[in-house]
Protein backbone atom coordinates (compact mmCIF):
# COMPACT_ATOMS: atom_id res chain seq x y z
CA UNK A 1 0.00 0.00 0.00
CA UNK A 2 2.59 2.14 0.92
CA UNK A 3 4.44 1.33 -2.05
CA UNK A 4 1.74 2.74 -4.36
CA UNK A 5 1.17 5.58 -2.27
CA UNK A 6 4.51 6.23 -3.34
CA UNK A 7 4.55 5.69 -6.73
CA UNK A 8 1.36 7.78 -7.41
CA UNK A 9 3.49 10.57 -5.82
CA UNK A 10 6.31 10.17 -8.27
CA UNK A 11 4.05 9.88 -11.40
CA UNK A 12 2.47 12.87 -10.66
CA UNK A 13 5.19 15.24 -12.62
CA UNK A 14 4.70 12.43 -15.70
CA UNK A 15 0.93 13.27 -16.06
CA UNK A 16 1.36 16.83 -15.37
CA UNK A 17 4.25 15.75 -18.55
CA UNK A 18 1.33 14.16 -20.52
CA UNK A 19 -1.33 16.47 -20.27
CA UNK A 20 1.20 19.46 -21.24
CA UNK A 21 2.80 17.63 -24.24
CA UNK A 22 -1.16 16.96 -25.48
CA UNK A 23 -1.81 20.47 -25.29
CA UNK A 24 1.34 21.48 -26.58
CA UNK A 25 0.70 19.44 -30.00
CA UNK A 26 -3.17 19.85 -30.19
CA UNK A 27 -1.79 23.57 -30.57
CA UNK A 28 0.16 22.86 -33.51
CA UNK A 29 -2.58 21.22 -34.84
CA UNK A 30 -5.08 23.32 -34.10
CA UNK A 31 -2.84 26.83 -35.39
CA UNK A 32 -2.19 24.74 -38.84
CA UNK A 33 -6.57 24.45 -38.97
CA UNK A 34 -6.81 28.18 -37.83
CA UNK A 35 -4.68 29.03 -41.24
CA UNK A 36 -6.51 27.04 -43.08
CA UNK A 37 -3.81 24.62 -43.93
CA UNK A 38 -3.35 21.03 -43.72
CA UNK A 39 -2.02 19.44 -40.38
CA UNK A 40 0.41 17.27 -40.46
CA UNK A 41 -1.83 16.08 -36.94
CA UNK A 42 -4.89 14.09 -37.00
CA UNK A 43 -5.11 13.51 -33.54
CA UNK A 44 -3.16 13.02 -29.87
CA UNK A 45 -3.43 10.63 -27.48
CA UNK A 46 -1.45 10.13 -24.56
CA UNK A 47 -0.90 8.35 -21.11
CA UNK A 48 1.09 7.40 -18.03
CA UNK A 49 2.14 3.90 -18.17
CA UNK A 50 0.29 1.97 -14.90
CA UNK A 51 2.25 1.12 -11.89
CA UNK A 52 2.07 -2.90 -12.58
CA UNK A 53 3.64 -2.39 -15.69
CA UNK A 54 6.23 -0.46 -14.92
CA UNK A 55 7.08 -2.92 -12.50
CA UNK A 56 6.35 -5.56 -14.69
CA UNK A 57 8.95 -4.04 -17.71
CA UNK A 58 11.73 -3.15 -14.94
CA UNK A 59 11.51 -6.47 -13.69
CA UNK A 60 11.73 -8.00 -17.54
CA UNK A 61 14.70 -5.97 -17.73
CA UNK A 62 16.53 -6.19 -14.37
CA UNK A 63 16.60 -2.66 -13.38
CA UNK A 64 16.51 -2.01 -9.70
CA UNK A 65 13.89 0.10 -8.38
CA UNK A 66 15.85 3.13 -8.00
CA UNK A 67 16.66 3.24 -11.89
CA UNK A 68 13.36 3.05 -12.98
CA UNK A 69 13.00 6.53 -14.03
CA UNK A 70 16.45 7.16 -15.84
CA UNK A 71 15.77 3.59 -17.32
CA UNK A 72 12.12 3.45 -18.22
CA UNK A 73 11.98 5.92 -21.15
CA UNK A 74 8.00 5.41 -21.84
CA UNK A 75 6.62 6.28 -18.67
CA UNK A 76 5.05 9.40 -20.35
CA UNK A 77 4.00 8.31 -23.44
CA UNK A 78 2.36 10.62 -26.34
CA UNK A 79 0.97 8.75 -29.33
CA UNK A 80 0.73 11.03 -32.77
CA UNK A 81 -1.58 10.20 -35.55
CA UNK A 82 -0.63 11.04 -38.54
CA UNK A 83 -2.56 10.69 -41.87
CA UNK A 84 0.21 9.65 -44.08
CA UNK A 85 4.19 8.91 -43.84
CA UNK A 86 5.42 11.70 -45.01
CA UNK A 87 3.65 13.69 -41.97
CA UNK A 88 5.26 11.60 -39.44
CA UNK A 89 8.52 13.41 -41.00
CA UNK A 90 7.03 16.77 -40.83
CA UNK A 91 6.01 16.23 -36.95
CA UNK A 92 9.76 14.99 -36.40
CA UNK A 93 10.62 18.66 -37.78
CA UNK A 94 8.52 20.19 -35.74
CA UNK A 95 9.87 18.28 -32.66
CA UNK A 96 13.46 18.53 -33.29
CA UNK A 97 12.88 22.57 -34.53
CA UNK A 98 11.74 22.50 -30.25
CA UNK A 99 15.47 20.55 -29.31
CA UNK A 100 16.91 22.90 -26.65
CA UNK A 101 13.61 24.71 -26.11
CA UNK A 102 11.00 23.26 -24.16
CA UNK A 103 12.04 19.65 -24.51
CA UNK A 104 15.18 17.89 -25.14
CA UNK A 105 15.73 15.12 -27.40
CA UNK A 106 18.02 12.53 -25.94
CA UNK A 107 17.42 9.88 -29.08
CA UNK A 108 15.51 8.99 -32.18
CA UNK A 109 14.31 4.94 -33.07
CA UNK A 110 13.23 4.46 -36.78
CA UNK A 111 10.95 1.87 -37.02
CA UNK A 112 9.58 2.87 -40.30
CA UNK A 113 12.86 2.13 -42.05
CA UNK A 114 13.49 -0.49 -39.63
CA UNK A 115 10.82 -1.54 -38.79
CA UNK A 116 10.58 -4.44 -36.05
CA UNK A 117 9.96 -8.19 -36.31
CA UNK A 118 6.88 -8.11 -35.36
CA UNK A 119 5.66 -6.24 -38.33
CA UNK A 120 5.65 -3.15 -35.98
CA UNK A 121 5.98 0.72 -37.59
CA UNK A 122 6.08 4.21 -35.65
CA UNK A 123 8.50 6.90 -35.19
CA UNK A 124 9.53 7.36 -31.79
CA UNK A 125 11.35 10.05 -29.85
CA UNK A 126 13.07 9.94 -26.68
CA UNK A 127 12.64 13.48 -24.52
CA UNK A 128 13.54 14.61 -21.83
CA UNK A 129 10.46 17.37 -20.61
CA UNK A 130 11.37 20.06 -17.63
CA UNK A 131 7.75 19.86 -15.13
CA UNK A 132 7.69 22.67 -12.81
CA UNK A 133 6.62 20.78 -9.89
CA UNK A 134 6.05 22.34 -6.04
CA UNK A 135 9.30 21.27 -5.25
CA UNK A 136 11.16 22.71 -8.07
CA UNK A 137 11.57 21.75 -12.25
CA UNK A 138 11.87 17.53 -12.25
CA UNK A 139 13.23 16.68 -15.97
CA UNK A 140 11.99 13.76 -16.81
CA UNK A 141 11.75 11.76 -19.45
CA UNK A 142 9.26 10.76 -21.71
CA UNK A 143 8.38 8.27 -25.04
CA UNK A 144 6.96 10.19 -28.46
CA UNK A 145 5.57 7.60 -30.77
CA UNK A 146 4.26 9.06 -34.28
CA UNK A 147 2.74 7.00 -36.52
CA UNK A 148 0.07 6.66 -39.38
CA UNK A 149 -3.67 6.02 -38.76
CA UNK A 150 -2.55 2.54 -40.62
CA UNK A 151 0.28 2.03 -38.20
CA UNK A 152 -1.85 3.10 -35.14
CA UNK A 153 -4.81 0.37 -36.47
CA UNK A 154 -2.52 -2.18 -36.92
CA UNK A 155 -0.17 -1.52 -33.40
CA UNK A 156 -3.46 -1.12 -31.53
CA UNK A 157 -5.23 -4.50 -32.59
CA UNK A 158 -1.79 -6.48 -32.00
CA UNK A 159 -1.13 -4.86 -28.45
CA UNK A 160 -4.49 -6.21 -27.60
CA UNK A 161 -3.83 -9.55 -28.87
CA UNK A 162 -0.26 -9.69 -27.18
CA UNK A 163 -2.13 -8.93 -23.73
CA UNK A 164 -5.19 -11.69 -24.53
CA UNK A 165 -1.95 -14.02 -25.34
CA UNK A 166 0.12 -12.62 -22.85
CA UNK A 167 2.83 -12.12 -24.92
CA UNK A 168 2.68 -15.68 -26.54
CA UNK A 169 1.52 -15.38 -29.64
CA UNK A 170 0.74 -18.65 -31.71
CA UNK A 171 3.31 -18.64 -34.78
CA UNK A 172 0.77 -18.74 -37.00
CA UNK A 173 -1.19 -15.68 -35.56
CA UNK A 174 2.16 -13.79 -35.71
CA UNK A 175 2.34 -14.55 -39.33
CA UNK A 176 -0.61 -12.88 -40.30
CA UNK A 177 0.08 -9.78 -38.07
CA UNK A 178 3.64 -9.75 -39.96
CA UNK A 179 1.27 -9.71 -43.52
CA UNK A 180 -1.38 -7.65 -41.83
CA UNK A 181 1.57 -5.31 -41.13
CA UNK A 182 2.71 -5.33 -45.38
CA UNK A 183 -0.78 -4.51 -45.76
CA UNK A 184 -0.97 -1.73 -43.95
CA UNK A 185 1.92 -0.20 -44.92
CA UNK A 186 0.45 -0.89 -49.43
CA UNK A 187 -2.58 0.88 -47.66
CA UNK A 188 -0.26 4.02 -46.50
CA UNK A 189 1.28 3.80 -49.63
CA UNK A 190 -1.85 3.74 -52.02
CA UNK A 191 -3.45 6.64 -49.95
CA UNK A 192 -0.63 8.70 -50.69
CA UNK A 193 -0.31 8.25 -54.16
CA UNK A 194 -4.49 8.74 -54.61
CA UNK A 195 -3.96 11.65 -52.05
CA UNK A 196 -1.16 13.14 -54.32
CA UNK A 197 -2.98 12.23 -57.80
CA UNK A 198 -6.11 14.32 -56.10
CA UNK A 199 -3.43 17.20 -55.40
CA UNK A 200 -1.67 17.21 -58.99
CA UNK A 201 -5.45 17.04 -60.53
CA UNK A 202 -6.63 20.12 -58.38
CA UNK A 203 -3.52 22.27 -59.30
CA UNK A 204 -4.06 21.35 -63.20
CA UNK A 205 -7.62 22.28 -63.29
CA UNK A 206 -6.41 25.19 -61.29
CA UNK A 207 -3.99 26.41 -63.84
CA UNK A 208 -6.59 25.52 -66.48
CA UNK A 209 -9.04 28.27 -65.46
CA UNK A 210 -6.26 30.29 -64.92
CA UNK A 211 -5.44 29.90 -68.45
CA UNK A 212 -9.23 29.80 -70.03
CA UNK A 213 -9.72 33.35 -67.85
CA UNK A 214 -6.84 34.87 -68.93
CA UNK A 215 -7.48 33.55 -73.07
CA UNK A 216 -11.35 35.05 -72.83
CA UNK A 217 -9.94 38.44 -71.32
CA UNK A 218 -7.31 39.08 -73.66
CA UNK A 219 -9.67 37.96 -76.77
CA UNK A 220 -12.11 40.29 -75.97
CA UNK A 221 -9.37 43.36 -74.82
CA UNK A 222 -8.43 42.46 -78.81
CA UNK A 223 -11.86 42.93 -79.68
CA UNK A 224 -12.52 46.67 -78.26
CA UNK A 225 -9.37 47.93 -79.37
CA UNK A 226 -10.83 47.20 -82.68
CA UNK A 227 -8.54 44.25 -83.77
CA UNK A 228 -11.90 42.46 -84.39
CA UNK A 229 -10.54 39.72 -87.18
CA UNK A 230 -7.51 38.86 -84.85
CA UNK A 231 -10.14 38.23 -82.18
CA UNK A 232 -12.30 35.81 -84.17
CA UNK A 233 -9.21 34.15 -85.75
CA UNK A 234 -8.00 33.41 -81.50
CA UNK A 235 -11.71 32.99 -80.41
CA UNK A 236 -12.00 30.33 -83.01
CA UNK A 237 -8.37 28.39 -81.82
CA UNK A 238 -9.56 28.90 -78.14
CA UNK A 239 -12.74 26.63 -78.95
CA UNK A 240 -10.83 23.87 -80.58
CA UNK A 241 -8.78 24.04 -77.89
CA UNK A 242 -11.80 24.17 -75.36
CA UNK A 243 -13.06 20.55 -75.07
CA UNK A 244 -9.85 18.86 -76.28
CA UNK A 245 -6.62 20.98 -75.51
CA UNK A 246 -3.96 20.07 -73.19
CA UNK A 247 -3.06 22.53 -70.09
CA UNK A 248 0.14 23.55 -72.31
CA UNK A 249 -1.98 24.05 -75.53
CA UNK A 250 -3.77 26.58 -73.43
CA UNK A 251 -0.84 28.07 -72.17
CA UNK A 252 0.80 28.37 -75.68
CA UNK A 253 -2.25 30.09 -76.86
CA UNK A 254 -2.55 32.74 -74.04
CA UNK A 255 1.37 33.52 -74.94
CA UNK A 256 0.24 33.74 -78.41
CA UNK A 257 -2.68 36.17 -77.79
CA UNK A 258 -0.04 38.29 -74.78
CA UNK A 259 2.48 38.45 -77.68
CA UNK A 260 -0.03 39.82 -80.46
CA UNK A 261 -1.72 42.38 -77.71
CA UNK A 262 2.01 43.58 -77.23
CA UNK A 263 2.94 43.90 -80.63
CA UNK A 264 -0.47 45.93 -81.43
CA UNK A 265 0.47 47.83 -78.89
CA UNK A 266 3.35 48.52 -80.16
CA UNK A 267 1.97 49.76 -83.67
CA UNK A 268 -0.37 52.71 -81.49
P1 LIG B 1 -10.71 16.59 -31.04
O1 LIG B 1 -10.71 17.99 -31.47
O2 LIG B 1 -12.07 16.01 -30.83
O3 LIG B 1 -9.83 15.71 -31.88
P2 LIG B 1 -8.58 14.79 -23.69
O4 LIG B 1 -8.69 14.61 -22.20
O5 LIG B 1 -9.90 14.88 -24.41
O6 LIG B 1 -7.66 15.93 -24.07
P3 LIG B 1 -7.98 12.05 -23.75
O7 LIG B 1 -8.78 11.94 -22.51
O8 LIG B 1 -6.60 11.50 -23.73
O9 LIG B 1 -7.88 13.52 -24.25
O10 LIG B 1 -8.83 11.39 -24.84
P4 LIG B 1 -8.49 10.17 -25.79
O11 LIG B 1 -9.67 9.25 -25.72
O12 LIG B 1 -7.16 9.62 -25.47
O13 LIG B 1 -8.46 10.84 -27.21
C1 LIG B 1 -7.70 11.99 -27.46
C2 LIG B 1 -8.24 12.67 -28.71
O14 LIG B 1 -8.05 11.78 -29.82
C3 LIG B 1 -9.70 12.97 -28.64
O15 LIG B 1 -9.88 14.19 -29.29
C4 LIG B 1 -10.34 11.88 -29.48
O16 LIG B 1 -11.52 12.35 -30.09
C5 LIG B 1 -9.27 11.63 -30.51
N1 LIG B 1 -9.32 10.28 -31.09
C6 LIG B 1 -9.20 9.11 -30.47
N2 LIG B 1 -9.27 8.09 -31.35
C7 LIG B 1 -9.43 8.67 -32.57
C8 LIG B 1 -9.54 8.15 -33.90
O17 LIG B 1 -9.49 6.95 -34.14
N3 LIG B 1 -9.68 9.08 -34.90
C9 LIG B 1 -9.70 10.43 -34.67
N4 LIG B 1 -9.79 11.27 -35.70
N5 LIG B 1 -9.60 10.94 -33.43
C10 LIG B 1 -9.46 10.06 -32.39
P5 LIG B 1 -10.01 15.57 -28.50
O18 LIG B 1 -8.78 15.74 -27.67
O19 LIG B 1 -11.28 15.58 -27.74
O20 LIG B 1 -10.01 16.64 -29.62
P1 LIG C 1 2.72 0.04 -23.75
O1 LIG C 1 2.41 1.15 -22.86
O2 LIG C 1 2.04 -1.22 -23.34
O3 LIG C 1 2.55 0.36 -25.17
P2 LIG C 1 10.61 -3.19 -25.08
O4 LIG C 1 11.73 -3.40 -24.14
O5 LIG C 1 10.71 -3.95 -26.39
O6 LIG C 1 9.25 -3.37 -24.44
P3 LIG C 1 11.70 -0.56 -25.46
O7 LIG C 1 13.03 -1.07 -25.83
O8 LIG C 1 11.54 0.21 -24.21
O9 LIG C 1 10.59 -1.70 -25.50
O10 LIG C 1 11.23 0.37 -26.56
P4 LIG C 1 10.68 0.08 -27.99
O11 LIG C 1 10.84 -1.32 -28.40
O12 LIG C 1 11.30 1.13 -28.82
O13 LIG C 1 9.12 0.38 -27.85
C1 LIG C 1 8.46 0.79 -26.75
C2 LIG C 1 6.99 0.94 -27.10
O14 LIG C 1 6.78 0.90 -28.52
C3 LIG C 1 6.14 -0.19 -26.57
O15 LIG C 1 5.79 0.09 -25.27
C4 LIG C 1 4.94 -0.15 -27.49
O16 LIG C 1 4.07 0.91 -27.17
C5 LIG C 1 5.60 0.17 -28.81
N1 LIG C 1 5.99 -1.08 -29.48
C6 LIG C 1 7.23 -1.52 -29.72
N2 LIG C 1 7.21 -2.68 -30.37
C7 LIG C 1 5.91 -3.00 -30.57
C8 LIG C 1 5.23 -4.09 -31.21
O17 LIG C 1 5.83 -5.03 -31.74
N3 LIG C 1 3.86 -4.03 -31.21
C9 LIG C 1 3.16 -3.01 -30.64
N4 LIG C 1 1.83 -3.06 -30.70
N5 LIG C 1 3.78 -1.98 -30.03
C10 LIG C 1 5.13 -1.97 -29.99
P5 LIG C 1 5.35 -1.00 -24.23
O18 LIG C 1 6.43 -1.20 -23.24
O19 LIG C 1 4.83 -2.21 -24.91
O20 LIG C 1 4.23 -0.23 -23.46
Amino acid sequence: MQRIKQWNRILLPYEQAVEELKVKFKAIRNEFRDMNEYSPIEFITGRVKKISSILEKANRRNVPEDRIEDEIEDIAGIRIMCQFVDDIYEVVKLIRRRNGKDLEIVYEKDYIKNNKDSGYRSYHVIIRYPVQTALGEKNILAELQIRTLAMNFWATVEHSLNYKYKKNIPENVRLRLRKAAEAAYQLDEEMYKIRNEIINAQISFEEKSNSVYEISNNIQMLSLFGYKEEARMFQSKFNNLWKNGSLEDLQDLSKEIKYAIQKYQAFE
